[in-house]
């Protein structure tokens, strides 16, 4: 008896390590009514407080949309920022329930960290450099002293990238991102490098913007994307079709706008799309209406990268890979049935 429970306290004990977490993460929200998120500490475009503390961003739409689909209300989200590094122990020990924060979705974070979603903006890493200083190619950066952030891929990526290319560099890394990007802007480093979404955004905070250029070459793959703890898969199952129900929606046609129309329309895919057929909503243990009402209070994709990423945005990123599979990018979505 006694060896018994011994053994199932290890068990937990080594469950606990790992990060695997109890399943009730519907139920925790639902009791304190809120969906908490994990988000960066300022990014522009992804997840930003304003003056008044009000967040906007790609990433906090995600949130909101989950809050949409459990509580029928967008509003209903919180959100804690987060330095790169104390990202993943955050959601592990339980502090939030999911992590939207410009993350890349690595197999060594599948396996440690969490479960990923999917992917709400594909990447790549970049460089940017002072103009002035007259260098038009990446492979022209030996030696360099290169601005980054710790606890990323970035600063994994640059030490391949230089290895391969055999060559030598200098790292000037902080945990905070606007160290990093105020370094940089005082010329402690020659480059700064992140994803190429980042660099838009932080490009903005610089005191002069047009005096710096980025490079043509992309160093990796960064496909950005939510996760949750491992062990609840109910709750992965929610976070996951909230976002293919943005997708979706785009690809339907369906918007903000005309989502209450759509709702009546004769097609059946719409139908089980928005809950008006079926009982999908029902499946997961949230309303059936989960995806009419994130379209409605939060929009389709496109709407919400329009919004914050888009070309009419200080980032100015254009759809790129990140349109959908049959408008020329690889966003597909799995079907709603
Ligand atoms: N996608 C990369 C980089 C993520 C990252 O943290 N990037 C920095 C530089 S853009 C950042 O988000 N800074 C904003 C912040 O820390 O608040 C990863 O997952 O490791």
């Amino acid at each position: 008896m006694k060896v018994t429970k011994l053994a199932a306290v290890a068990a937990t004990i080594s469950l606990a390590t790992m990060g695997v977490a109890q399943a009730g993460t519907l139920e925790d929200v639902m009791a304190k009514g809120a969906v908490t998120c994990g988000v960066s500490q300022g990014l522009p475009g992804f997840s930003n407080p304003d003056s008044e503390g009000n967040w906007s961003g790609l990433d906090v739409d995600f949130c909101r949309a989950m809050a949409a689909a459990v509580f029928g209300d967008a509003g209903k989200a919180e959100y804690k920022p987060l330095s790169a590094k104390t990202r993943f122990t955050s959601l592990t020990s339980g502090e939030i329930d999911v992590l939207p924060r410009n993350t890349t979705w690595t197999m060594s974070r599948d396996a440690h960290h969490g479960d990923f979603v999917g992917v709400n903006y594909y990447d790549g890493q970049g460089f940017m450099v002072r103009k002035d200083l007259g260098v038009a190619s990446a492979t022209e950066l030996g030696g360099a002293a290169i601005c980054t952030n710790t606890g990323t891929t970035t600063e994994l990526n640059v030490a391949d990238y230089f290895r391969a290319n055999n060559m030598e560099y200098t790292v000037v890394a902080f945990e905070k991102a606007d160290e990093v990007v105020a370094a940089y802007d005082a010329g402690r480093c020659d480059v700064y490098t992140t994803d190429q979404s980042g660099i838009a955004a932080q490009r903005t905070k610089l005191a002069d913007p047009a005096a710096h250029v980025i490079l043509p070459e992309i160093i990796s793959k960064e496909p950005l994307g939510p996760l949750v703890r491992h062990g609840d898969n109910q709750w992965s199952d929610i976070a996951r079709w909230s976002l293919n129900c943005m997708i979706n929606a785009e690809e339907m046609g369906i918007t903000s706008a005309n989502v209450d129309e759509m709702a009546g329309s004769d097609n059946p895919a719409i139908q089980r799309q928005l809950g008006s057929a079926g009982d999908l909503g029902d499946l997961m243990g949230i309303p059936n209406d989960y995806c009419h009402q994130i379209v409605k209070q939060v929009g389709n994709y496109a709407e919400s990268y329009d919004r914050n990423v888009g070309p009419d945005t200080p980032l100015g990123l254009a759809r790129g890979l990140n349109a959908l599979w049959n408008a020329g990018g690889i966003l597909y979505a799995a079907p709603a049935r």
